[in-house]
């Protein structure tokens, strides 16, 4: 298939297309910018939802009546699931595609699992990139789950255009979102298993430290949900919707243009990464290496120097002849 076929198909929404658009971008290679390329002039007005917190908290079961909630309304939805496992595990992946299994047959629905690891060019691209392919697609709504465990999940659940923090009573890890500066990233705080012990007494304390913990901003909502049974989810969409129709284009402005400038800075590095291995023979890199390793120089400095060959190099293909 060409690529302006791909093209085609990826944005009459066939969902093999958007398979292999995907899976193209995972690879991360040359083809993968001609097809980006094709599909970033599309439109890019689907709401990027972001899904946080601690592993277990249930995510994946609340993404999967969100998409429900949002199916009933006739919007179409993609979802990136973002394991920070190894790329070779696959354990958590499963895990999130099993709990939002009776979608896999609805055509309106497309759910993607990524691999933290094995991303050169970073998360940010692979996510951004995804968002781009979903919203070419066709899709309204874009889910984006992530563990809240590493700094590199922060960063991408960043760039959505809404954060919804999961929390679970009793498990502690309300004491653990503050010290991961994940108070700072939500716009609502959902504390699901609703149905466990300890709710209330979880809701009051989470209250009275927003209250007290953001100066000049006015607190994050708090809304309870049952995932397993859908218990609360109705709320937290009209919550999800009040919110963005409360915000000022501006906001959503510069939340998209952080997005974009976090792809372009990937994609700048990867290029210029790209570039040096390319254009510098690996003898000449190994003798820095060597140099490195005698400590006859520094990793800093040789990789200046590097950078000094390559522009030498590139200012003499560029000169006029
Ligand atoms: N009692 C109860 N159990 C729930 C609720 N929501 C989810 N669970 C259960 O909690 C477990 C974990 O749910 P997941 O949706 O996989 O959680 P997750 O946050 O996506 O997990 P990871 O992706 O592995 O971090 C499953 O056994 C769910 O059935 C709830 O509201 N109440
Ligand atoms: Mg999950």
């Amino acid at each position: 298939m060409s690529f302006q076929e791909l093209i085609k198909d990826v944005r009459r929404g066939r969902p093999r297309a958007i398979a292999r658009a995907i899976s193209l971008v995972e690879e991360g290679n040359a083809p993968a910018r001609e097809l980006l390329k094709g599909l970033f002039a599309c439109r890019s007005d689907a709401v990027v939802l972001g899904v946080t917190g601690a592993p277990g908290t249930g995510k994946s079961t609340l993404a999967d009546q969100i998409i429900a909630q949002l199916r009933q309304a006739g919007r179409k939805i993609g979802v990136v699931a973002i394991d920070p496992s190894s790329p070779f595990t696959g354990g958590a992946i499963l895990g999130d595609r099993i709990r939002m299994m009776r979608h896999s047959v609805d055509a309106g629905v497309f759910i993607r699992s990524m691999a933290t690891r094995g991303h050169l060019g970073g998360l940010a691209k692979a996510t951004g990139e995804a968002v781009a392919i979903y919203e070419a697609a066709g899709k309204d709504y874009v889910i984006i789950e992530t563990v809240g465990v590493g700094q590199d999940e922060v960063d991408v659940v960043k760039l959505a255009d809404l954060v919804l923090v999961v929390l679970t009573p009793g498990s502690g890890d309300d004491i653990q979102a503050f010290k991961a500066g994940i108070m700072e990233i939500a716009d609502i705080f959902v504390i699901n298993k609703a149905d466990a012990p300890g709710v209330e007494k979880m809701a009051q304390q989470l209250e009275a430290m927003l209250e007290m913990g953001l100066p000049g901003r006015e607190p994050p909502p708090v809304v309870k949900t049952i995932a397993t049974t859908g218990d609360g989810v109705k709320a937290l969409m009209a919550e999800t919707a009040r919110l963005l129709r409360s915000r000022p284009a501006s906001f959503q402005e510069a939340r998209r243009k952080r997005l974009l400038g976090w792809m372009l800075r990937d994609i700048a590095r990867e290029s210029l990464l790209d570039l040096i291995t390319r254009r510098i023979p690996e003898t000449e890199f190994n003798r820095f290496v060597d140099r490195i390793y005698c400590r006859k120089t520094d990793p800093y400095s040789a990789a200046d120097r590097l950078l000094a060959a390559l522009k030498k190099e590139l200012r003499a293909k560029h000169r006029p002849k």
